[in-house]
C-alpha cells in the first residue's frame, strides 16, 4: 500500500487530493494545524480515512516528525496562506509558510526518506505582469503580490533540491482552480454565495473590487489528478495546469446569475458601475474601491499543451459547468441554512 502525506488536506485541493488517493488505495496523512476549536475543514467526511498529523509549515521539527510518522512515499505540500489580498496584509507570514515553508519539507523529506516524491503547488500567479500570453512553462516571471513572490522561491527552491540532491520534486504551476468547496473570500464563491443570498431575499447586493481582471477558471476536482500524474512519471519535472480559456470576473457574475434566473444589465463604469436586474430594476452588484489591490494580474491564461501531451491529462469540467455546480451547491446549502 502506498504512503501519501498531504499537507493543508482541510483545504479545498488537500480534500479532493485526499479523496482522489483514497480511491487509489493510498493510505493517506494529513498535515495540519492545530485550532483553538477542533474542525477538519473541508475532509469531515473523511475523518475516519485519513490520518490527521498535527504540524505547521513554519515548524521544522513538526514536519521531520510528519515524515517520520508517515513514512510517505509522496508528500503533496498545498499548505499554504493562499489568499493572495492577505498577503499584504501579512507579508512575513505569507513569506514563512508559502516560501521557507517549502524549504522546510524538503529538508525533513532529506533527512527522513529522500527518495519520497515530492509535489510543489506552484501558481500561475508567478507570472503576474504577464510577459506573454498563453503562459507556459518556459514563460518569465513577474510576480505581482507578497504571495506571488513567496511561492516563487518555494518554486525554484523545489528546482534547487532536484538538481542539487537528484530528489524527485515537482511542481505544478496551476492556474485557478474553484470548486463548491473554496473559501468564500475568493472572488468566484463570493459570487455564488451572494447571487444564492440575493435570489432567496437574504442579501443586499454584492460589492466587488476589480470586474475586468481576467483568469483561467478550472474545477481542483480536475486539477488534483494532475498533481498525482506529475508523481507518477519517470522523471520528476514542472507543468502548467490549466484550461486555456480566459475570462473577465464581470462574465463570471452574469453567469451565476443567469442560473438562477437573472438577466443582469450593467450601468456606469469604473467605481460607479453597478448591475441592475432587468426585471426589478434593483441593484445587484456595485463596486467597492476596498476590494482593489495595490498591484492587480490583468489576465491568466494558461496553456495546458506539455500537461496533455506528457501526463495525458484533460480537464473534464467546463467553465460553464464549474460555475453552475457552485450556484447550485450554494443555492441549496443557503437554502438549508435559511
Ligand atoms: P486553501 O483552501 O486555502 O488551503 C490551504 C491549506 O493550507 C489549508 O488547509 C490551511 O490550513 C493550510 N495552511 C495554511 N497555513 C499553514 C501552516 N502554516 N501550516 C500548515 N498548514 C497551513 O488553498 P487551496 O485552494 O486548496 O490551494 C492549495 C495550494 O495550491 C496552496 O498552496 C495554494 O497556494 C496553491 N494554489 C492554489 C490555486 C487555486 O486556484 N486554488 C492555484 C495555484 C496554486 P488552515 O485551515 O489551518 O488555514
Ligand atoms: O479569487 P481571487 O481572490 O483569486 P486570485 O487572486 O487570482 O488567486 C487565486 O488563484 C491563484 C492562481 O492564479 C492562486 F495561486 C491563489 O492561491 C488563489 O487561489 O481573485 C481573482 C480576481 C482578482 O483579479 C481580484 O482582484 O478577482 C478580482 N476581484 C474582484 N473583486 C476580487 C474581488 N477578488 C476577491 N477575492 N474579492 C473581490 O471582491
Amino acid at each position: 500500500m502506498k504512503k501519501a502525506l498531504i499537507t493543508g488536506i482541510n483545504g479545498q485541493d488537500g480534500s479532493y487530493l485526499a479523496e482522489l488517493l483514497l480511491e487509489k488505495g493510498y493510505k493517506v496523512y494529513g498535515l495540519m494545524r492545530r485550532k483553538s476549536k477542533v474542525d477538519f475543514g473541508n475532509v469531515k467526511h473523511l475523518k475516519n480515512d485519513i490520518e490527521i498529523i498535527y504540524g505547521d509549515m513554519t515548524d521544522p521539527i513538526s514536519l521531520i516528525n510528519a515524515m517520520k510518522i508517515s513514512q510517505a512515499d509522496e508528500v503533496y505540500n498545498l499548505a499554504a496562506q493562499s489568499f493572495v489580498a492577505t498577503s499584504w496584509e501579512q507579508p512575513i507570514a505569507t513569506a514563512e509558510i508559502d516560501g521557507i515553508g517549502v524549504t522546510n519539507m524538503l529538508e525533513a523529506i532529506r533527512t527522513i526518506k529522500p527518495e519520497a516524491r515530492f509535489y510543489q503547488a506552484s501558481t500561475s500567479e508567478m507570472f503576474g505582469l504577464v510577459q506573454e500570453i498563453p503562459q507556459k512553462e518556459t514563460t518569465p516571471f513577474y510576480p505581482r503580490s507578497p504571495y506571488g513572490v513567496a511561492k516563487l522561491y518555494g518554486h525554484w527552491i523545489t528546482k534547487n533540491y532536484r538538481e542539487s540532491y537528484g530528489m524527485f520534486a515537482c511542481s505544478g504551476i496551476l492556474f485557478n482552480h474553484e470548486s463548491e468547496r473554496r473559501g468564500k473570500e475568493f472572488v468566484t464563491r463570493k459570487i455564488t454565495d451572494a447571487v444564492a443570498r440575493i435570489k432567496l431575499g437574504l442579501q443586499d447586493p454584492l460589492e466587488l473590487g476589480n470586474m475586468d481582471a481576467k483568469r483561467d477558471w478550472g474545477h481542483a476536482k480536475d486539477y488534483v489528478k494532475a498533481m498525482w500524474l506529475m508523481l507518477q512519471q519517470d522523471e520528476a519535472d514542472d507543468y502548467v495546469v490549466a484550461t486555456g480559456e480566459t475570462h473577465k470576473v464581470r462574465e463570471f457574475v452574469e453567469l451565476a446569475f443567469k442560473h438562477v434566473g437573472i438577466e443582469v444589465q450593467w450601468q456606469g463604469e469604473g467605481v460607479d458601475e453597478i448591475a441592475i436586474d432587468k426585471a426589478t430594476g434593483k441593484t445587484v452588484v456595485s463596486v467597492n474601491p476596498k476590494f482593489f489591490r495595490p498591484a492587480e494580474v490583468d489576465i491568466l491564461l494558461g496553456s495546458p499543451k506539455k500537461a496533455e501531451e506528457k501526463l495525458g491529462w484533460e480537464r473534464e469540467i467546463s467553465f460553464e459547468e464549474l460555475v453552475k455546480r457552485m450556484i447550485l451547491s450554494d443555492l441549496e446549502r443557503v437554502k438549508e441554512e435559511a
